[in-house]
Protein backbone atom coordinates (compact mmCIF):
# COMPACT_ATOMS: atom_id res chain seq x y z
CA UNK A 1 0.00 0.00 0.00
CA UNK A 2 2.64 2.44 0.91
CA UNK A 3 0.30 5.36 1.21
CA UNK A 4 0.25 8.15 3.12
CA UNK A 5 0.16 7.68 6.68
CA UNK A 6 0.38 3.88 6.05
CA UNK A 7 3.92 4.02 7.85
CA UNK A 8 2.23 5.34 11.56
CA UNK A 9 2.90 0.88 11.90
CA UNK A 10 6.51 1.31 11.09
CA UNK A 11 9.00 1.67 13.85
CA UNK A 12 10.61 4.92 14.69
CA UNK A 13 13.67 5.54 12.87
CA UNK A 14 17.06 5.89 15.25
CA UNK A 15 18.51 9.37 15.10
CA UNK A 16 21.28 9.48 12.50
CA UNK A 17 23.81 12.00 11.67
CA UNK A 18 23.96 14.22 8.48
CA UNK A 19 27.03 13.57 6.85
CA UNK A 20 27.23 17.44 5.05
CA UNK A 21 28.75 20.54 6.35
CA UNK A 22 25.47 22.46 6.49
CA UNK A 23 23.34 21.01 9.16
CA UNK A 24 20.21 22.21 10.35
CA UNK A 25 18.15 21.29 13.50
CA UNK A 26 14.38 20.64 14.45
CA UNK A 27 13.05 23.35 16.87
CA UNK A 28 9.83 23.10 19.00
CA UNK A 29 8.25 26.31 17.07
CA UNK A 30 5.46 26.84 19.76
CA UNK A 31 6.63 24.68 22.62
CA UNK A 32 3.26 25.71 25.09
CA UNK A 33 0.71 24.96 22.53
CA UNK A 34 -1.46 22.19 23.61
CA UNK A 35 -1.42 18.74 22.19
CA UNK A 36 -2.53 18.51 18.59
CA UNK A 37 -4.51 15.94 16.78
CA UNK A 38 -2.67 15.20 13.54
CA UNK A 39 -2.21 18.63 12.39
CA UNK A 40 -2.13 18.25 8.45
CA UNK A 41 -1.71 22.36 7.17
CA UNK A 42 -0.19 25.00 8.92
CA UNK A 43 -0.80 28.31 7.17
CA UNK A 44 0.36 32.21 7.97
CA UNK A 45 -2.41 34.47 8.22
CA UNK A 46 -1.85 37.61 5.88
CA UNK A 47 0.08 40.58 7.95
CA UNK A 48 1.98 37.54 9.79
CA UNK A 49 0.47 38.17 13.60
CA UNK A 50 -1.03 34.95 13.41
CA UNK A 51 -0.89 31.28 12.01
CA UNK A 52 -4.31 29.34 10.77
CA UNK A 53 -3.83 25.11 11.66
CA UNK A 54 -5.98 22.15 9.70
CA UNK A 55 -6.13 19.22 11.79
CA UNK A 56 -7.16 16.20 10.05
CA UNK A 57 -10.43 15.12 12.05
CA UNK A 58 -11.76 18.81 10.65
CA UNK A 59 -11.17 21.42 12.59
CA UNK A 60 -9.18 24.51 12.11
CA UNK A 61 -7.59 26.15 14.86
CA UNK A 62 -5.39 29.80 15.51
CA UNK A 63 -3.09 31.12 17.27
CA UNK A 64 -0.74 34.14 17.69
CA UNK A 65 2.80 34.00 15.93
CA UNK A 66 4.40 34.24 19.05
CA UNK A 67 7.13 31.79 20.85
CA UNK A 68 4.95 31.90 23.80
CA UNK A 69 1.38 30.87 21.83
CA UNK A 70 0.18 28.99 24.47
CA UNK A 71 -4.43 29.04 23.35
CA UNK A 72 -5.55 27.90 20.49
CA UNK A 73 -9.07 29.45 18.89
CA UNK A 74 -11.45 27.34 17.17
CA UNK A 75 -11.97 28.67 13.70
CA UNK A 76 -14.11 25.76 12.73
CA UNK A 77 -14.96 22.86 13.76
CA UNK A 78 -16.80 20.53 10.85
CA UNK A 79 -16.07 17.37 12.10
CA UNK A 80 -19.75 16.08 11.99
CA UNK A 81 -19.52 16.74 8.20
CA UNK A 82 -16.03 15.43 7.03
CA UNK A 83 -15.54 12.09 6.86
CA UNK A 84 -11.94 11.20 8.46
CA UNK A 85 -12.13 7.73 9.61
CA UNK A 86 -9.75 5.92 6.74
CA UNK A 87 -6.76 7.28 7.35
CA UNK A 88 -5.83 8.82 4.17
CA UNK A 89 -9.19 10.74 4.67
CA UNK A 90 -9.92 14.50 6.42
CA UNK A 91 -9.88 17.39 6.24
CA UNK A 92 -6.77 17.59 3.53
CA UNK A 93 -6.17 20.76 2.99
CA UNK A 94 -6.72 24.88 3.07
CA UNK A 95 -5.97 27.99 1.42
CA UNK A 96 -6.30 31.68 1.85
CA UNK A 97 -7.69 34.02 -1.05
CA UNK A 98 -4.30 36.24 -2.34
CA UNK A 99 -6.72 39.10 -1.66
CA UNK A 100 -7.88 37.38 1.91
CA UNK A 101 -8.23 41.36 3.05
CA UNK A 102 -10.73 41.85 1.02
CA UNK A 103 -12.31 39.06 0.08
CA UNK A 104 -12.33 37.18 3.61
CA UNK A 105 -12.27 33.66 1.59
CA UNK A 106 -11.04 30.74 3.30
CA UNK A 107 -10.42 27.28 1.20
CA UNK A 108 -11.03 23.79 2.44
CA UNK A 109 -10.49 20.83 1.17
CA UNK A 110 -11.50 17.75 2.65
CA UNK A 111 -13.51 13.87 2.11
CA UNK A 112 -17.38 13.28 2.65
CA UNK A 113 -18.41 10.24 3.02
CA UNK A 114 -21.79 8.23 2.17
CA UNK A 115 -20.21 7.55 -0.88
CA UNK A 116 -17.00 9.17 -0.61
CA UNK A 117 -15.95 12.09 -1.97
CA UNK A 118 -13.50 14.59 -2.48
CA UNK A 119 -14.76 18.31 -2.44
CA UNK A 120 -13.81 21.64 -2.15
CA UNK A 121 -15.53 24.50 -0.25
CA UNK A 122 -15.14 28.15 0.06
CA UNK A 123 -16.67 30.48 2.88
CA UNK A 124 -15.72 33.89 4.37
CA UNK A 125 -14.43 34.16 7.57
CA UNK A 126 -15.45 37.68 9.48
CA UNK A 127 -12.72 40.18 10.74
CA UNK A 128 -12.26 37.91 13.76
CA UNK A 129 -11.73 35.08 12.17
CA UNK A 130 -15.06 33.30 12.82
CA UNK A 131 -16.70 31.23 9.99
CA UNK A 132 -20.04 33.14 7.89
CA UNK A 133 -21.67 29.90 7.71
CA UNK A 134 -24.39 31.25 5.33
CA UNK A 135 -21.29 32.11 2.45
CA UNK A 136 -20.17 28.36 2.39
CA UNK A 137 -20.51 27.71 -1.29
CA UNK A 138 -19.38 24.12 -2.96
CA UNK A 139 -17.12 24.15 -5.50
CA UNK A 140 -16.07 21.04 -6.43
CA UNK A 141 -17.23 17.48 -5.79
CA UNK A 142 -15.60 14.06 -6.75
CA UNK A 143 -16.37 10.80 -6.07
CA UNK A 144 -13.49 9.04 -4.77
CA UNK A 145 -13.58 4.96 -5.68
CA UNK A 146 -11.45 3.94 -2.95
CA UNK A 147 -10.42 5.32 0.62
CA UNK A 148 -6.87 5.81 -0.34
CA UNK A 149 -4.73 8.62 -2.57
CA UNK A 150 -7.18 11.91 -1.87
CA UNK A 151 -4.12 14.20 -2.55
CA UNK A 152 -6.15 16.95 -1.08
CA UNK A 153 -3.95 19.78 -0.88
CA UNK A 154 -4.97 23.66 -1.65
CA UNK A 155 -2.38 26.43 -2.90
CA UNK A 156 -2.87 29.35 -4.52
CA UNK A 157 -0.26 30.21 -7.57
CA UNK A 158 1.79 33.48 -7.95
CA UNK A 159 -1.07 33.85 -11.27
CA UNK A 160 -3.81 33.73 -8.87
CA UNK A 161 -5.19 30.79 -9.63
CA UNK A 162 -5.59 28.09 -6.95
CA UNK A 163 -4.22 24.63 -7.53
CA UNK A 164 -5.52 21.50 -6.06
CA UNK A 165 -3.90 18.08 -5.85
CA UNK A 166 -6.10 15.06 -6.86
CA UNK A 167 -4.62 11.93 -6.11
CA UNK A 168 -5.29 8.26 -8.53
CA UNK A 169 -8.27 7.42 -6.59
CA UNK A 170 -6.54 4.78 -4.90
CA UNK A 171 -6.74 1.07 -5.04
CA UNK A 172 -5.51 -1.09 -7.68
CA UNK A 173 -4.03 1.72 -10.60
CA UNK A 174 -7.02 1.78 -12.92
CA UNK A 175 -5.07 4.62 -15.23
CA UNK A 176 -6.96 7.51 -13.92
CA UNK A 177 -4.03 9.42 -13.58
CA UNK A 178 -3.47 9.34 -17.63
CA UNK A 179 -6.90 9.73 -18.55
CA UNK A 180 -7.73 13.39 -19.75
CA UNK A 181 -11.02 12.91 -19.13
CA UNK A 182 -10.66 12.29 -15.27
CA UNK A 183 -9.45 14.65 -13.32
CA UNK A 184 -8.21 12.05 -10.95
CA UNK A 185 -4.59 11.97 -10.82
CA UNK A 186 -4.32 15.29 -11.61
CA UNK A 187 -3.03 18.55 -10.48
CA UNK A 188 -5.92 21.26 -11.15
CA UNK A 189 -5.92 25.14 -11.73
CA UNK A 190 -9.07 26.93 -10.88
CA UNK A 191 -10.46 30.39 -11.08
CA UNK A 192 -12.17 30.88 -8.26
CA UNK A 193 -12.05 34.74 -8.01
CA UNK A 194 -15.89 34.30 -9.33
CA UNK A 195 -18.74 35.17 -6.84
CA UNK A 196 -20.18 31.34 -7.29
CA UNK A 197 -18.69 28.20 -8.66
CA UNK A 198 -14.94 28.23 -10.89
CA UNK A 199 -13.82 29.44 -14.06
CA UNK A 200 -11.31 27.55 -16.53
CA UNK A 201 -8.35 29.73 -16.43
CA UNK A 202 -8.62 29.88 -20.49
CA UNK A 203 -4.46 29.24 -20.61
CA UNK A 204 -5.26 25.71 -19.53
CA UNK A 205 -3.87 22.98 -21.28
CA UNK A 206 -7.23 21.73 -22.12
CA UNK A 207 -9.43 24.66 -21.97
CA UNK A 208 -10.52 24.09 -25.44
CA UNK A 209 -10.82 20.42 -25.64
CA UNK A 210 -9.40 17.15 -25.48
CA UNK A 211 -9.79 16.73 -21.81
CA UNK A 212 -11.21 17.79 -18.74
CA UNK A 213 -10.40 21.39 -18.45
CA UNK A 214 -9.60 22.01 -14.82
CA UNK A 215 -6.57 19.83 -15.33
CA UNK A 216 -3.35 21.70 -15.39
CA UNK A 217 -1.06 18.75 -15.06
CA UNK A 218 -1.17 14.66 -14.99
CA UNK A 219 0.12 11.49 -14.56
CA UNK A 220 0.21 11.26 -10.83
CA UNK A 221 -0.05 9.38 -8.24
CA UNK A 222 -0.85 10.91 -4.66
CA UNK A 223 0.32 14.45 -5.17
CA UNK A 224 0.96 15.31 -1.64
CA UNK A 225 2.08 18.95 -0.71
CA UNK A 226 2.93 21.32 -3.61
CA UNK A 227 4.23 24.51 -3.44
CA UNK A 228 5.74 27.82 -4.95
CA UNK A 229 9.16 29.08 -4.66
CA UNK A 230 8.11 32.48 -2.88
CA UNK A 231 10.75 34.41 -5.27
CA UNK A 232 10.50 32.94 -8.63
CA UNK A 233 6.81 30.97 -8.76
CA UNK A 234 8.85 27.35 -9.30
CA UNK A 235 5.96 25.03 -8.38
CA UNK A 236 7.50 21.85 -6.76
CA UNK A 237 5.16 18.81 -6.44
CA UNK A 238 6.33 15.62 -4.42
CA UNK A 239 4.21 12.44 -5.40
CA UNK A 240 3.76 9.08 -3.52
CA UNK A 241 4.81 6.32 -4.63
CA UNK A 242 3.31 2.83 -5.06
CA UNK A 243 6.31 0.02 -4.25
CA UNK A 244 9.43 1.31 -4.73
CA UNK A 245 10.18 5.05 -5.17
CA UNK A 246 9.43 8.27 -4.24
CA UNK A 247 9.88 11.39 -6.11
CA UNK A 248 9.89 15.28 -6.38
CA UNK A 249 8.46 17.06 -9.50
CA UNK A 250 9.05 20.61 -10.62
CA UNK A 251 5.85 21.43 -12.88
CA UNK A 252 4.81 22.42 -16.07
CA UNK A 253 1.71 23.11 -17.69
CA UNK A 254 0.54 20.20 -19.37
CA UNK A 255 3.13 18.17 -18.09
CA UNK A 256 2.70 14.34 -17.58
CA UNK A 257 4.73 13.05 -14.86
CA UNK A 258 4.19 9.30 -15.81
CA UNK A 259 1.97 7.60 -13.23
CA UNK A 260 1.46 4.76 -13.76
CA UNK A 261 4.06 3.90 -16.53
CA UNK A 262 6.83 5.69 -14.42
CA UNK A 263 7.08 5.04 -10.46
CA UNK A 264 9.72 7.63 -10.09
CA UNK A 265 12.11 7.44 -12.87
CA UNK A 266 11.43 3.48 -13.62
CA UNK A 267 9.00 1.38 -15.39
CA UNK A 268 6.29 0.51 -12.69
CA UNK A 269 5.44 -3.09 -13.28
CA UNK A 270 7.53 -3.47 -16.03
CA UNK A 271 10.81 -4.16 -17.88
CA UNK A 272 10.20 -1.28 -20.14
CA UNK A 273 7.78 1.13 -20.95
CA UNK A 274 7.05 3.69 -23.42
CA UNK A 275 8.59 7.17 -21.92
CA UNK A 276 7.14 9.53 -24.79
CA UNK A 277 5.72 12.54 -23.71
CA UNK A 278 6.53 12.03 -19.70
CA UNK A 279 8.52 13.95 -17.49
CA UNK A 280 10.99 12.71 -15.26
CA UNK A 281 11.24 13.58 -11.66
CA UNK A 282 14.16 15.78 -10.70
CA UNK A 283 14.48 13.86 -7.65
CA UNK A 284 13.45 10.43 -6.31
CA UNK A 285 14.72 7.96 -3.41
CA UNK A 286 13.71 4.45 -2.77
CA UNK A 287 11.81 2.71 0.09
CA UNK A 288 15.05 2.13 2.10
CA UNK A 289 15.20 5.87 3.04
CA UNK A 290 11.57 6.15 3.86
CA UNK A 291 7.79 5.13 2.54
CA UNK A 292 5.60 8.53 1.50
CA UNK A 293 7.29 11.43 0.08
CA UNK A 294 5.67 15.55 1.83
CA UNK A 295 6.79 18.13 -0.54
CA UNK A 296 8.13 20.95 1.44
CA UNK A 297 8.68 24.34 0.05
CA UNK A 298 11.92 26.25 -1.91
CA UNK A 299 13.63 27.96 1.69
CA UNK A 300 13.65 31.27 1.77
CA UNK A 301 14.25 32.73 5.28
CA UNK A 302 16.73 34.11 7.12
CA UNK A 303 18.01 31.95 10.07
CA UNK A 304 19.72 29.40 7.19
CA UNK A 305 21.34 31.72 4.83
CA UNK A 306 23.28 28.56 3.10
CA UNK A 307 19.79 27.00 2.29
CA UNK A 308 18.62 30.27 0.31
CA UNK A 309 17.15 28.97 -2.98
CA UNK A 310 16.74 24.88 -1.81
CA UNK A 311 14.10 22.60 -1.83
CA UNK A 312 13.32 21.24 1.35
CA UNK A 313 11.11 18.47 1.21
CA UNK A 314 10.60 14.84 3.75
CA UNK A 315 9.47 11.63 4.64
CA UNK A 316 6.50 10.84 6.52
CA UNK A 317 7.41 7.56 7.80
CA UNK A 318 11.15 7.91 8.45
CA UNK A 319 11.34 11.46 9.15
CA UNK A 320 13.95 12.06 7.18
CA UNK A 321 14.14 15.51 5.60
CA UNK A 322 16.38 16.36 2.58
CA UNK A 323 17.11 19.40 0.59
CA UNK A 324 18.03 19.83 -3.41
CA UNK A 325 20.98 21.55 -3.50
CA UNK A 326 22.23 23.99 -6.08
CA UNK A 327 23.06 21.39 -8.38
CA UNK A 328 19.74 19.43 -7.85
CA UNK A 329 21.48 16.76 -5.89
CA UNK A 330 19.30 15.39 -2.93
CA UNK A 331 21.28 15.68 0.38
CA UNK A 332 20.31 14.53 3.87
CA UNK A 333 19.14 17.55 6.00
CA UNK A 334 18.63 15.92 9.19
CA UNK A 335 16.94 12.71 10.38
CA UNK A 336 14.33 13.57 12.92
CA UNK A 337 12.02 11.38 14.53
CA UNK A 338 8.86 12.63 13.22
CA UNK A 339 6.26 11.52 11.55
CA UNK A 340 5.94 14.98 8.65
CA UNK A 341 2.54 14.97 6.99
CA UNK A 342 3.08 18.47 5.82
CA UNK A 343 5.71 21.72 5.76
CA UNK A 344 4.61 25.08 6.21
CA UNK A 345 6.19 28.80 5.19
CA UNK A 346 5.92 31.68 7.15
CA UNK A 347 5.90 35.14 5.64
CA UNK A 348 9.32 35.41 6.53
CA UNK A 349 10.40 32.30 4.06
CA UNK A 350 11.20 30.47 7.50
CA UNK A 351 10.58 26.85 7.25
CA UNK A 352 8.45 24.89 9.52
CA UNK A 353 7.94 21.09 9.90
CA UNK A 354 4.67 19.54 11.23
CA UNK A 355 4.57 16.19 13.72
CA UNK A 356 1.77 14.16 12.75
CA UNK A 357 1.52 12.84 16.64
CA UNK A 358 1.14 16.65 17.98
CA UNK A 359 2.45 15.99 21.91
CA UNK A 360 1.59 19.20 23.52
CA UNK A 361 4.72 21.58 22.74
CA UNK A 362 5.86 19.11 19.85
CA UNK A 363 3.35 19.79 17.04
CA UNK A 364 5.40 22.32 15.08
CA UNK A 365 8.89 22.62 14.80
CA UNK A 366 11.20 25.10 13.08
CA UNK A 367 14.00 25.02 10.79
CA UNK A 368 17.06 26.01 12.66
CA UNK A 369 20.64 26.18 12.77
CA UNK A 370 22.11 23.61 14.23
CA UNK A 371 24.86 21.31 15.04
CA UNK A 372 25.79 18.52 12.81
CA UNK A 373 24.47 14.93 13.88
CA UNK A 374 21.90 16.62 16.30
CA UNK A 375 19.21 15.67 15.92
CA UNK A 376 15.60 16.59 17.22
CA UNK A 377 12.21 14.98 17.61
CA1 LIG B 1 6.17 10.50 -11.84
Amino acid sequence: MHGLFAGLALSLASGAAVGAEDCAALAPAFPLLPALAQPVALLPEPGGGHWLLALREGRVLRFENAAGAALTQTVLDWRDRIESGPPETGLLGMALAPDFDGSRRLYLSYTTGQPLASVLVRLRLDARMRPEYASTKLLLQVRQPYANHNGGHLAFGPDGYLYLGLGDGGGNPEDRAQDPNEILGKLLRLDVSSPSGYAIPEDNPYARGGGRPEIWASGLRNPWRFSFDAKTGTLWLADVGQDAYEEVNRMVAGGNYGWNRREGAHCFGAETCDRAGLIEPVAEYGHDEGCSITGGHVYRGKALPWLDGQYVFGDFCSGRIWRLDEGGKRRLLLHSELHIPSFAQGEDGELYVLNFEGKAGHGIYRLAPGACGKTEG
